[in-house]
C-alpha cells in the first residue's frame, strides 16, 4: 500500500476532490500553507493499493494546472527601506507536488 501526499493549489482542490470521489479514491483534504509564498494551498492524503498509483497520479496531473503567480519580495534586512522599491516577481507554481510513500501498516479501528 502507498500513501500519496499531494500539495495542490486551492484553485484546483475542488475539481480534484470531485474527480477523486467520482473514481472511488478515498482522500483526506488538509488546509496547508506554502513555505515560500506563505499562501494557502491544499494537501491531499490518499491511501491506495500499489497497482492504483499510476491511475491516481494521472488523475492528479489532469486536474491540477501550473500557474504563474506574482510575489512582492520583502525589503532587504538592514538596507535603506526608503530607497527600496519592491518589484513583484513571477514564480511558476506547479500543478501538484506529489510524494509517494510506502505504508508499513494500515488499520481502521
Ligand atoms: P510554496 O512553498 O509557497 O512555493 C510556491 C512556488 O514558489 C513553488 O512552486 C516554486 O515555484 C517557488 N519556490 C519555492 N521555493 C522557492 C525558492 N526557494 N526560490 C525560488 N522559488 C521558490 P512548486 O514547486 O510547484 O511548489 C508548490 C507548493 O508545494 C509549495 O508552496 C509547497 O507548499 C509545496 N512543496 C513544494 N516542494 C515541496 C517540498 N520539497 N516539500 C514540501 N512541500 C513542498
Amino acid at each position: 500500500m502507498k500513501l500519496i501526499l499531494a500539495v495542490v493549489q486551492d484553485k484546483d482542490s475542488n475539481r480534484l476532490q470531485s474527480a477523486l470521489v467520482k473514481t472511488g479514491f478515498q482522500a483526506t483534504k488538509l488546509a496547508s500553507t506554502g513555505g515560500f509564498l506563505r499562501a494557502g494551498n491544499t494537501t491531499f492524503l490518499i491511501g491506495i493499493e500499489d497497482d492504483k498509483v499510476d491511475e491516481l497520479l494521472k488523475l492528479i496531473k489532469d486536474n491540477c494546472e501550473s500557474r504563474e503567480q506574482l510575489i512582492t519580495p520583502v525589503s532587504p534586512m538592514g538596507g535603506n527601506a526608503d530607497a527600496y522599491m519592491p518589484h513583484p516577481i513571477e514564480v511558476e507554481v506547479g500543478g501538484a507536488t506529489v510524494f509517494v510513500l510506502s505504508v508499513d501498516q494500515f488499520k481502521q479501528y
